[in-house]
């Protein structure tokens, strides 16, 4: 792609922050607490805002219920058009009840599937409320112990919930999708109810057209080759959407592109070729991440731009040469071609984006001169500060 096609994808990409990334959060140790925390979710998304205000391409933040619970979702949403974006994906709950303790929807016990069932299907009128065309569905399902629990009637147990939101959500929009979220391990530690992409996309098939396929790249064994999951949803029009974040170990929720920046662009690489890089390819751009250390509302502009470097350089790619080279058999030119791409220094059109998009070429510098970090200090006291939980 020449420069200025690269340059105007740019300006049009979207990236969705998450609520939950503006709140106080920590590991099992210890929460580091921050001045000037939000406490509440009008608060949360004010926060998102100035990420969108300064980066020009995080439009929408993602919300989490209970924790962004309010009396008034019509009232929430009109106070982020207010702000300047929208309310983006809904995400339910069904982890931090004692009642889950065995699972939410593959629990044993029917009454808690019906408790948690009846929490996805209030998402979906949520999602409504606010105008949210994504029910993104995360289960901490499973067991630690062979035995402890039959695999396979949790996978009906599953089947079922999910059959039964899906009808709900299908019901209510025609534009909604659900996006079906998959982790390896974490919190269970034998077996995982929804492990993989394989299982997720099993269950979405079975739902229909409206159920797909969410990669969160945290939530995979080391040395997974995330790109090619990437390819296959896409091939199958199954890819519904990401939740970025980077890791060392674990499910780590560290700055997208902060570990590894050429995983990063190795599976932008393989959405800009599928050309699902901007919203009408139906793939959501979502960050899932806590900034435990760093200040929140930098951490996710600093985000926002890695994912903007990595799709940059994933445009570049010179995509006819690298076909010359595909079909003549030469391995060292085309992977030449793309590394060439990876290696181009791209920040300088990246300012150019910026400044034709009328915004400031640094968004970090941009947003420490606006004052705002220095305002939330002065003007959040009393209350209590939002954390991981609340
Ligand atoms: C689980 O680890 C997860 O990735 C899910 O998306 C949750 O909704 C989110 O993290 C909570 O932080
Ligand atoms: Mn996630």
């Amino acid at each position: 792609m020449q420069p200025d096609e690269v340059r105007s994808v740019l300006a049009k990409q979207h990236i969705e922050t998450p609520s939950w990334a503006y709140g106080n959060s920590g590991t099992r140790f210890k929460v580091f607490a921050q001045q000037g925390i939000p406490r509440d979710a009008f608060e949360k998304i004010s926060d998102a805002a100035q990420v969108h205000r300064y980066t020009g391409v995080a439009p929408s933040v993602a919300i989490h219920i209970p924790w962004d619970q309010v009396d008034d979702f019509a009232k929430l949403a009109q106070h982020a058009a207010d702000e300047g974006v929208s309310i983006g994906a809904v995400n339910p709950n069904t982890f931090q009840e004692d009642d889950y303790r065995l699972g939410s929807v593959c629990n044993p016990d029917p009454r808690i599937r019906r408790k948690a069932i009846d929490h996805l299907i209030e998402c979906v009128q949520i999602a409504g409320e606010v105008g949210s065309k994504h029910l993104s569905l995360w289960f901490a399902d499973g067991t630690n112990y062979p035995g402890q629990d039959s695999i396979r009637d949790r996978q009906d147990r599953l089947g079922e919930a999910l059959k039964e939101t899906y009808e709900a959500m299908t019901a209510a929009s025609a534009e909604m999708t659900m996006l079906v979220e998959y982790k390896f391990f974490e919190p269970a530690f034998y077996h995982t109810d929804l492990p993989d992409w394989g299982t997720s996309l099993l269950h979405c098939l079975h739902l229909g057209p409206q159920a797909k396929v969410l990669v969160d790249t945290g939530h995979h064994a080391p040395g997974t080759n995330i790109e090619m999951i990437v390819a296959t949803l896409l091939r199958e029009g199954r890819l519904g959407g990401f939740h970025f974040n980077s890791r060392f170990y674990a499910d780590d929720d560290l700055i997208v592109g902060a570990a590894d920046p050429f995983g990063l662009f190795r599976i932008m690489f393989e959405v800009a070729q599928a050309g699902a890089v901007l919203p009408d390819g139906g793939v959501a751009f979502m960050l899932d991440q806590c900034h435990n250390l760093e200040a929140k509302i930098p951490a996710e502009i600093r985000s926002v731009m890695n994912v903007q470097e990595a799709t940059a350089k994933a445009l570049l790619v010179d995509a006819e040469a690298l076909a010359q080279a595909r079909s003549a058999g030469d391995v060292l030119a085309a992977n030449a071609i793309v590394m060439d791409a990876y290696n181009t220094d791209v920040r300088p059109l990246l300012a150019q984006v910026r400044e034709e998009m009328g915004l400031a070429a640094d968004p970090l510098a941009a947003y420490a001169a606006s004052g705002y970090a220095e305002k939330i200090v002065t003007e959040r006291v009393g209350g209590s500060a939002a954390g991981w939980g609340a």
